[in-house]
């Protein structure tokens, strides 16, 4: 038990030296430098600011708090010519004014195919009917009396990166990676309502079914639903959004997000899938020789630098500079992240910091010291099963030019000598 103790504190010691270690090497001192100048001369240190001359609010201001105003622009944004209505489109999370691995709930990005539906909790039914020993129909109590998890999982669109497969468009880690948030779900373990409805021998594959006015579905073969799929209620510890599904959404982690039903109102138990619009006219890719990839589920291996980027250029000429980005997968953890500063010719090793979960965003760090040159960014993601994140053009080698989904390809920035940070390609 001691020794155990020791070790543990010992880890620490040691990788926060190294961390320390590390940001010398990329020029800490140069940042305690100009710090050490402005205690001197800066008003804002040496006059009285009005927060501390006058009382603040008091408590009860804001019953349900808000972020600062000073973060106005921290916001989900949408891409005018990709929103033909707003009842059937998507918004981005703005990852580029994240960090850590947790999406706010209040910038989750949104896919809608019917607009969110407005559903009372009271009237809230969840029916599960087809190959089971017995039809049964949930509301939110009797989901409430089943055994609870909690798991934090990344849900990312298919179309994710979508809009890129031919070439650099977007500018913006927001619009050309924003369809993915992270959450800590809370919910019942699907297994345990197919358990209580008893499965008939010949069961093979669930079909949910959404509650709003798209009634979207999707076929879920019987293995995964048995896995790790919640019927969720709470996300980050309070109730779903209504734009997340409030008050149920099905999780499946790892899977692409479009499976990912939300208000969902039933579940038909099958013995073949049922070849629903969302797997045969969308959310399936059509290669080269004319035929099309179908159940693509799995998410692959993916990851994106959020600072630098397009939205959040480098402000400082030169000198100690902090890369961060996320890196994810759906098949389990992300143990290694690699970073080149010049386009693929040199690759280091990221610091991974934060936890490293299974099917959850995980946050990489590269400190390093700007020359102020221009810069050709990259990150590639390597995940628990050894899969590496492949360039875009070993996609297109594989799947051709006219796939829109799973687009999961190496991202380039150029970092131009004023900062600015620009979507390009390298090959
Ligand atoms: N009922 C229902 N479920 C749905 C959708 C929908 O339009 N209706 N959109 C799907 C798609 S395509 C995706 S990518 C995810 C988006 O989840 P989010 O809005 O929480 O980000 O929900 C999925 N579940
Ligand atoms: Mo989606």
């Amino acid at each position: 038990m001691s020794r155990k103790k020791q070790t543990i504190n010992t880890d620490i010691t040691s990788s926060r030296r190294d961390f320390l270690k590390s940001s010398i090497a990329a020029g800490g001192a140069l940042v305690a430098g100009s710090a050490a100048a402005r205690a001197e001369s800066d008003p804002a240190i040496t006059q009285v600011q009005d927060w501390a001359r006058y009382l603040g609010d008091g408590v009860d201001a804001a019953p349900y708090g808000k972020p600062s105003e000073y973060e106005k622009h921290v916001i989900r944004r949408s891409v005018p010519w990709l929103t033909a209505s707003t009842e059937s489109s998507i918004n981005f999370t703005p990852l580029h004014e994240l960090d850590g691995i947790i999406t706010p709930n209040g910038v989750c990005f949104e896919r809608h195919h019917g607009g969110v539906a407005e559903v009372e909790p009271d009237k809230y039914r969840l029916m599960i009917n087809g190959l089971v020993e017995k039809q049964l129909v949930f509301t939110m109590e009797d989901l409430m009396r089943f055994p609870r998890k909690n798991q934090i999982n990344f849900l990312e669109c298919a179309a994710n990166s979508g809009m890129e497969w031919r070439g650099a468009q977007l500018n913006g880690c927001q619009f050309t990676h924003g369809m993915v948030h992270n959450v800590m779900y809370t919910g019942v373990p699907l297994r345990y309502l197919l358990e209580e409805a008893g499965l008939k021998t010949n069961a093979k594959w669930i079909m949910p079914e959404g509650g709003d006015s798209s009634g979207m579905n999707r076929s879920v073969p019987l293995f995964k639903a048995l896995d790790d799929c919640l019927i969720a209620f709470k996300m980050n510890g309070e109730a779903l959004r209504p734009e997340q599904g409030y008050p149920a959404r099905l999780v499946v982690p790892g899977w692409e997000g479009n499976m990912w039903v939300k208000w969902i109102r039933r579940i038909e138990v099958g013995d073949m899938p049922w070849h629903a619009r969302e797997e045969t006219s969308k959310y399936t890719d059509l290669m080269e020789n004319g035929k099309a990839r179908r159940f693509t589920w799995e998410m692959d291996a993916k990851s994106v630098i959020t600072n630098p980027s397009p939205q959040a250029p480098i402000k400082h000429k030169k000198g100690p500079t902090v890369l961060t980005g996320l890196a994810w997968s759906g098949r389990g953890t992300i143990p290694r992240v690699d970073i080149t500063l010049d386009g693929g010719r040199n690759w280091h090793k990221a610091r991974m910091d934060g936890p490293s979960l299974e099917k959850s965003l995980h946050r990489f760090y590269y400190e390093f010291d700007w020359n102020g040159e221009p810069l050709l960014l990259q990150s590639r993601a390597i995940d628990s099963t050894g899969y590496i994140q492949p360039t875009k053009d070993e996609l297109r080698a594989a799947r051709g030019v006219n796939s829109i989904y799973h687009n999961n390809g190496i991202q380039t920035w150029h970092v131009k000598k004023t900062g600015e940070v620009e979507n390009v390609e390298v090959s």
